[in-house]
């Protein structure tokens, strides 16, 4: 018989090999508070623990729905004993039951999860009035949403003839302030209608014109239009996939014939792009330009080879002695990932960095059926980290197989991944989940001082390159990389970026939008300096020390980022960051760019911030929470393990 006393072990409480059969139990149902309340960014592990014989199956529900999330991850434990949301957003908030049976019998238990948002700002207005159109008679609701963190105060007004306005509900009249019902609707109830929404920062309103109509009649009305609109496109469409028809049949005839030409040419001649780069005369002394990439060209050739093809190669790369390295020596290994333009693979080198020995190197090359401007970039990417230097915390580049083959760009490897994972991987866990069953790969246990240490090292990086006249220009954890005994490397910083057709709703791998790293003059005026790169340096110095959270976590779009930014919007201190490091991201996201920091004084102010923190400072708490104010001080680091486990 288990008692509930020394279950520590979700695999301890279903003994499977128990003869006797019983219905579903929850563990210790005590522990399991009914309301939660989260701060926006912060993760949450619902717990089902159950016993039962035969073990219970779990199934999760969201307000009576399988849970979907359109914004970060939601993850199940091993067969369906948590539910953990990262990053959560106000969406998030609602019912989540988990209902758990076996042939016996069913039990349930249902949270309720309230996100809270934190808006040092006026309203936000999330959900505008629209223009809308009621029937006359009906009930009908005008609805407005508004996202304040403050006090706020919600006030309904219908703009009269006079243009003079008339006060319909406030904030106290009614339990939700943000509806308007409108009851038995006459068509003196059309005209204009505003909701004002304030708070000790400021006020937004929005508005919207109500119209008011007998029936539906007016949209069928409009039935025969829409049909003969509808009817006449579709015959307009036909005539015209008819005529596509015929001139595709005639083009492609047209094509095979100059492809059987020229497949009969290639016989008699061979042609190879040459790669041409042309390093530009960078002005050593003048700090204030940026560097001036290579410029790098194709050129079609006709090659001397006259043989099928076979052994011929499609680019002619010039050879540059300092660098190249025979390709015999290297062993390619697994694809590491995929980037902008081309692959990552771990390789071994031999006699690289010692004679006779071999390492390990990551190797960039470019994927199959790439364009010759990707040809163009990488060979920039490569010659501009010649240009740059060496730096312990960037990725060097080791050397080049340019001939013989495709190119091969051979640069540092770095062992643990990039840095916004490492942190995500390395975030204190509770005292309950490796007791799962699941044996944790070992850990190191990360400190304050290790995460100082981090912000340190990529200062060091970024002070580098911007002595070296390079800007990033996307600099974020995701671009930093974690080699051996933890020394950070910045990489990417080579590479060639076309800031004129700058994607704003480009997405990450993971969902997340690259422009929340972006200064004002970068993301409104196209503006990149170093000046740029600071102000990204201080959303990597948040990631940091959120231990790889999502910028403003509940800003979905471009849009809002935009309003945000405009407002003076900051994001607050996270929870587990000293007042200094605060003090510091601050600065960086000053709205001037002349006001923000340089990377020499981040490094002066972190040396020192580092010699003062103590070495043993664990980030991981372990202890359960208290229900504390989303950004007191007082709140846990950890963010895993929410106060309503056991
Ligand atoms: O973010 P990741 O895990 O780290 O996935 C990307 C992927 O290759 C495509 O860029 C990884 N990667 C890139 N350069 C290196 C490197 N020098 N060492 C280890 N992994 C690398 C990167």
């Amino acid at each position: 018989m288990v008692t509930t006393s020394n279950i520590t072990d979700l695999d301890m409480v279903i003994d499977k090999n128990d003869s006797q059969e019983y219905p579903p139990t929850f563990v210790n149902p005590k522990k399991m508070l009914r309301v939660l309340v989260k701060p926006a960014g912060n993760m949450i592990s619902f717990k089902c623990k159950v016993n039962g014989n035969p073990p219970p199956n779990i199934t999760w529900y969201k307000n009576g729905k399988p849970p979907t999330r359109a914004l970060g991850n939601l993850k199940y434990g091993q067969q369906h004993r948590t539910l953990t949301l990262e990053d959560l957003v106000t969406e998030d908030a609602g019912k989540y039951m988990c209902e758990a049976c076996n042939k016996l019998g069913c039990i349930n238990f249902t949270y309720t999860l309230d996100v809270v948002e934190r808006l040092n700002s006026k309203p936000v207005l999330i959900d505008p009035l629209e223009n809308s159109t009621a029937l006359l008679g009906s009930d009908f609701e005008l609805k407005c949403k508004f996202l304040s963190d403050l006090n706020d105060y919600l006030q309904w007004f219908k703009i009269l003839e006079d243009n003079s306005t008339k006060c319909l509900q406030k904030t106290g009249d009614t339990p939700q302030p943000e509806t308007l019902i409108i009851h038995n609707v006459t068509y003196e109830d059309e005209g204009w209608y505003v909701c004002l929404a304030a708070n000790t920062l400021g006020s937004s309103a929005s508005r919207g014109y109500l119209k008011v109509v007998e029936s539906l009649e007016v949209e069928e009305e409009l039935n025969p239009l829409i049909i003969a609109t509808i009817s006449s496109f579709v015959v307009i469409l036909i005539i015209a996939l008819i005529v596509f028809y015929f001139t595709y049949k005639n083009q492609r005839k047209m094509r095979e014939q100059i492809a059987f030409e020229s497949a009969r040419a290639a016989v008699v001649t061979q042609w190879t792009k040459k790669v041409i780069i042309q390093r530009m005369q960078n002005d050593i002394d003048n700090v204030s330009e940026p560097l001036l990439m290579p410029v790098v060209k194709i050129e079609k050739q006709k090659s001397e080879n006259n043989n099928s093809g076979d052994g011929m190669m499609e680019y002619e790369l010039p050879m540059d002695s300092d660098w190249e390295i025979p390709r015999e020596l290297l062993t390619l290994g697994k694809s590491l990932g995929e980037g902008a333009f081309g692959k990552v693979v771990k390789a071994e080198a031999l006699g690289l960095l010692k004679s006779g020995m071999s390492c390990v190197v990551a190797v960039k090359m470019l994927k199959e059926g790439h364009t010759d401007n990707e040809m163009m970039d990488l060979v920039s990417e490569m010659e501009m980290m010649k240009m740059i230097g060496k730096h312990i915390n960037i990725i060097n580049l080791l050397g080049s197989c340019t001939q013989n083959g495709p190119l091969y760009v051979i640069v540092e490897y770095a062992p643990h991944g990039n840095l916004r994972d490492f942190l995500r991987q390395h975030r204190p866990s509770s005292a309950y989940e490796p007791a799962i069953g699941m044996v944790e790969k070992e850990k190191k246990t990360l400190t304050q001082k290790d995460l100082v240490s981090f912000a340190y090292q990529v200062a060091r990086g970024m002070e580098y390159l911007a002595s070296r006249r390079c800007i990033h220009r996307d600099l974020a954890a995701r671009n930093v990389l974690v080699s051996d005994d933890y020394i950070l490397k910045i990489a990417d910083f080579g590479l060639a970026r076309d800031i004129h057709c700058n994607d704003y709703y480009r997405k990450t791998t993971d969902g997340r939008l690259p422009v929340k790293w972006m200064a004002p003059e970068a993301l409104f005026h196209r503006v990149y300096t170093s000046k740029s790169d600071v102000w990204s340096y201080g959303i990597l110095l948040w990631e940091i020390m959120t231990l790889g959270g999502t910028p403003y976590p509940s800003v979905p779009s471009v849009e809002k980022l935009f309003q945000l930014l405009r407002n003076g919007h900051r994001m607050e201190k996270p929870p587990c960051c000293s007042l200094e490091i605060y003090l510091l991201m601050r600065e960086c996201w000053s709205y001037q760019p002349n006001e923000r920091p340089t990377f020499s004084e981040l490094v002066d102010d972190l040396d020192r911030i580092l010699t003062f923190t103590a070495n043993e400072e664990y980030l991981d708490l372990g202890l359960p929470q208290l229900d504390t104010p989303p950004s007191s001080q007082e709140s846990s680091c950890d963010e895993e393990e929410s106060p309503f486990t056991s």
